[in-house]
């Protein structure tokens, strides 16, 4: 137990509150008494750019004023739809990076690019505004982050997104065929056949929610007819490749390092649609992709479609995949309801958390390939090991030090174990040594992840625990708390919680990628852009019947063109280039009472679509600070009558 605080009274109330009141019912709620506190250590140090922060005192974790963050995190940031992106160890956000909802400062669903990437309507509109992100994770190559893409889904609307890491953009949305709920998702590694093929090709989704097939309005009633389906997407088309329909449901997905197996969990075994069902079953699964034998199956023409879906769909249900020697799917039992499922980053393990069970199942990645040799016998013996570990197991991070940190959320703790030691007590060994630390969080942690820790190059530094609850933690905002992010030193043999960074609503998943691995751009190339205006001579307005088509560009601090004119009715396209060339010398476009509003980078297009409905004068100004003369960067949209 840590230390406790001068902040007991208030910390303890709000800790019976959540075990008794917010969860019972689920937590037999042993009250951990203690309270985490960050130690105010006094130490002299001060990190070093480009070196990893050194351990053991918090003021070492400071970065100060003009230096650097030696790592990146990107965050999900749940229902608000966009990720983030934040500098470690200061936890300064640093950018929100829109995905699925729209942002009115950088033109997101209200530029035509954008629109074009989100997907439209016929009427041009934005097909879908909403989205939910859980889960994100970036392209790999040769077991670790090669700083290329980084993927996230969409629970709400069934897609999945791709952002390039070196404009930190969005540049790809996939809408998945035949699903919904879906949750977790994950790049593979390495190609299951072709070893060379040592980096990310495949982007694997699992779906939580089961529906009829094909979902058109029959078989409602039917609801044990109801499926869930695993997504196979390629990660440079980001077109569907494959599906395989499976019993019971996705949750959380992992993939190995030498590419041969995904693997999901499923809380639903049971095909349940009410939540007493899905908890009926004393045991449900870590579910396991054969990714090579499935890609044969597909290439033998044997799957189905369904619906006006194209996508190939194979059978991995449990009575088409009795035979372990042919098998696409293996079905490894685990108790009730689990929920996260993650690999050490030696590619031995998956970790899967209990959830409703108070314990973790560790299962061995040679196991399950033997499984599938037909020389293991029941999927049940690739499990090695499963420590009681407290209450509402959720997510497994690693050091590569040999333990395992894992979240729990009821007990709101982090649990950190040995990997050896949960594997000798399961074989018996009285005296082996399984739970090491726990950890109090503040409050009830959602995933804990480590520095590089889903990748070969896991180095064991800093653990953050992503807190759902923050209640007294910051200064009061209004009924909404923000989020706490705790960051945590794990360098050392005892986990210090370095310093609560308030998050706004809701980062599920996150991951912690050192700097170097990362080379953004500073500055677009116009060729970067079709329709760019390469000059301000070729400024003008345009029309073709009653499409009028206004090209100009910004030079700070004007645009090319002071005044346009359109007439009543027109549909209007402005298409306008930012031909700075400085670094960070961004301007943005704004037109009064039109509903635009966008910004553009050094040398980058963007170009917006609208009626003109009105007659009359409208200003179009610079929305973004750019110059001294910001203010009287404007140019006239004149609408003739
Ligand atoms: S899953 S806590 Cu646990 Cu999407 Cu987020
Ligand atoms: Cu251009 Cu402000
Ligand atoms: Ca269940």
């Amino acid at each position: 137990m840590n230390e406790t605080s001068s902040r007991q009274p208030a910390d303890l109330s709000r800790r019976r509150f959540l075990n008794t009141t917010a969860f019972a019912g689920l937590a037999g709620a042993g009250l951990s008494v203690g309270l985490a506190a960050c130690k105010q250590d006094t130490g002299a140090a001060t990190a070093q750019p480009g070196a990893a922060a050194p351990a053991s005192h918090s003021d070492s974790y400071s970065v100060p004023p003009g230096q650097l963050d030696t790592y990146y995190m990107f965050s999900s940031a749940g229902h608000a739809g966009d990720v983030r992106v934040f500098g470690l160890p200061s936890g300064r956000e640093f950018k929100r990076i829109p995905v699925f909802n729209t942002d009115c400062m950088v033109g997101w669903g209200i530029t035509n690019e954008s629109k074009a990437i989100i997907g439209t309507n016929p009427d041009g509109s934005v097909k879908f505004n909403t989205g939910d992100t859980h889960h994100l994770h970036p392209s790999y190559t040769d077991g670790t982050y090669d700083g290329k893409y980084l993927f996230v889904n969409d629970k709400i609307n069934c897609r999945l997104a791709r952002v390039r890491l070196d404009t930190m953009e969005c540049d790809k949305i996939t809408e998945i065929p035949n699903i919904q709920g879906f949750h977790g998702t994950f790049p593979d590694k390495c190609d299951p056949v072709d070893a060379a093929i040592n980096h990310t090709t495949r982007v694997f989704c699992g779906a939580e929610f089961s529906v009829p097939l094909p979902n058109f309005g029959k078989g409602i009633d039917d609801t044990a007819g109801y499926r869930s389906l695993f997504t196979c997407v390629d990660s440079e088309s980001m077109e569907v490749r494959w599906q395989v329909l499976i019993d019971g449901n996705c949750e959380l997905v992992a993939t190995a390092y030498d590419g041969k197996l995904a693997a999901t969990t499923q809380y639903n075994s049971e095909m349940g649609t009410t939540y007493p069902d899905m908890m009926s079953a004393e045991w449900d699964s870590c579910l396991f992709f054969n990714v090579a034998r499935i890609e044969q199956a597909v290439k033998d023409g044997k799957f189905k479609t369904y619906g006006d879906s194209k996508v190939p769909v194979v059978d991995g249900s449990k009575a088409a995949n009795a035979d372990p020697k042919t098998a696409l799917t293996c079905y490894v039992p685990i108790p009730k309801n689990p929920h996260g499922v993650n690999i050490s980053p030696d590619g031995k393990y998956y970790a899967c958390a209990g959830k409703l069970s108070p314990s973790g199942s560790l299962i061995a990645h040679e196991l399950v390939l033997k499984w599938f040799d037909g020389e293991l016998g029941e999927p049940r013996k690739a499990v090695v090991a499963e420590p009681e570990l407290g209450l509402g197991p959720l997510h497994t991070a690693f050091d590569g030090r040999g333990y395992a940190y894992t979240t729990m959320f009821l007990d709101s703790q982090i649990v950190k174990w040995s990997i050896e030691g949960a594997i000798k007590s399961y074989q018996g060994d009285k005296d082996a040594t399984v739970v090491v630390e726990r950890l109090d969080v503040h409050y009830q942690p959602g995933h804990g992840f480590t520095s590089m820790g889903e990748t070969r190059e896991c180095d064991g530094k800093f653990l953050v625990s992503d807190n759902k609850f923050s209640k007294d933690r910051f200064l009061p905002v209004g009924p909404l708390h923000p989020e706490t992010s705790q960051l945590i030193d794990i360098s050392g043999d005892k986990m210090v919680i370095v310093h609560d960074n308030p998050v706004s609503s809701e980062p599920h998943d996150s991951i912690i990628i050192r700097r170097e691995i990362i080379t953004p751009k500073q500055m677009y190339k116009l060729d970067d852009f079709p329709n760019a205006v390469r000059d301000a001579k070729e400024s003008g307005v345009f029309r073709d019947g009653n499409k009028v088509t206004v090209k100009l560009v910004s030079q700070a601090p004007a645009f090319s063109l002071p005044e346009f004119r359109v007439k009543k009715g027109d549909e209007v396209t402005i298409i306008l280039t930012n031909l700075d060339k400085i670094e960070d010398l961004t301007h943005g476009f704004a037109i009064q009472r039109h509903n635009i509003n966008f910004i553009v980078n050094p040398q980058e297009t963007k170009s917006v679509t609208f009626k003109a409905n009105k007659a009359g004068v409208f200003w179009c100004y610079c929305t973004h600070f750019c110059h001294a003369m910001h203010m009287e960067m404007r140019s006239r949209m004149v609408v003739e009558a």
